[in-house]
């Protein structure tokens, strides 16, 4: 177990509650923080309190003696500029300063949306080209490249990880690439926070999805770095799922799916 305690952001969020259930029950000391309460009970030698991501001060202080911060807060579906950019540049930028202030390292919640562009015949390597499909991956695109930033000035390690779909279980075609289980996301964080070292760079992109056949859109990346493989597969769920497509020529093109196709105004 991480030697100093561990900050999660976006405690009251899905995976926030996932990860605190499991790596509380691990023996972890976690301080957690949302927006609103924790609707959970809280495992033993647990914190949590109350914070706006936009607040630094606050953001500081829950840092304070942390060796990791987890961060999962943030606006996690696509919305209007406006609304994302308070929680997930500014939130972004004040966990980044409490990782810098702490000398930790940041753990974090990126998504398959800031490379949704990339059409679904491509197979990407952890150096691809950013392709952003909405305000929401855009703030993912630039959490990575901030994290680039306090790397190369401030030695703030970092691990990127490229959330595909993780959800109990994947209920859609696209998810029976994309799907990553719970079990698999918390092993994921478990080496993330564990792993001696990042390698040279200090920071690695991982492709957060599970061992499912059908992902062939996603390659390369530093999951041996941390020492990480998935376990777990959507492939079971193919005859359920594999005719539940959208209809949507653009949806079905690219890797991002659903959110590409929002506010979509090309024509040719
Ligand atoms: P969620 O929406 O359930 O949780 C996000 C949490 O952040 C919420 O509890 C919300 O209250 C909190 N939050 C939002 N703005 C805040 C602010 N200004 N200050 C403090 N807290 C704030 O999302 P979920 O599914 O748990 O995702 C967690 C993280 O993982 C997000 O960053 C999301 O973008 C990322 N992710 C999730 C994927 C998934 O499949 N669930 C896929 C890819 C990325
Ligand atoms: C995400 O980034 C979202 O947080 C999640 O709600 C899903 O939409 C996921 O991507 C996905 O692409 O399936």
């Amino acid at each position: 177990i991480p030697q100093k305690p561990v900050l999660l952001t976006g405690a009251s969020g899905a995976l926030g509650r996932v990860l605190t259930k499991a790596l509380g029950a691990q023996g972890w000391t976690l301080r957690l923080t949302d927006r609103v309460p924790f609707p959970d009970p809280l495992p033993e030698g647990a914190r949590f309190q109350l914070a706006d991501l936009e607040d630094g001060p606050a953001i500081l202080r829950l840092a304070e003696g942390c060796g990791t911060i987890l961060h999962f807060g943030g606006i996690s579906v696509e919305h209007p500029f406006e609304t994302v950019i308070g929680p997930n540049i500014r939130g972004l930028y004040h966990a980044y300063e409490a990782a810098r202030r702490e000398r930790a390292r940041m753990v974090f919640a990126s998504s398959n949306h800031a490379i949704g562009f990339h059409e679904r015949t491509e197979l990407l390597d952890d150096d691809c080209a950013l392709a952003p499909d909405g305000y929401y991956g855009l703030s993912k695109a630039y959490g990575e490249l901030m994290g680039g930033l306090y790397r190369d000035k401030h030695g703030v390690e970092s691990v990127f990880l490229r959330i595909g779909s993780c959800f109990p279980e994947p209920i859609d075609a696209r998810m029976l690439a994309t799907w990553l289980s719970y079990a698999d996301l918390t092993r994921l964080i478990t080496r993330a926070t564990l792993a001696p070292s990042l390698g040279p760079k200090g920071s690695v992109v991982i492709w957060g999805a599970s061992n499912n056949s059908r992902m062939t859109w996603w390659r390369r990346d530093g999951r041996d770095v941390i020492g990480w493989a998935p376990q777990d597969s959507a492939d079971a769920y193919a005859p359920a799922l594999e005719g539940k497509t959208s209809g949507n020529p653009v949806i079905e093109r690219y890797q991002g799916g659903g959110f590409t196709a929002l506010d979509y105004s090309r024509t040719e």
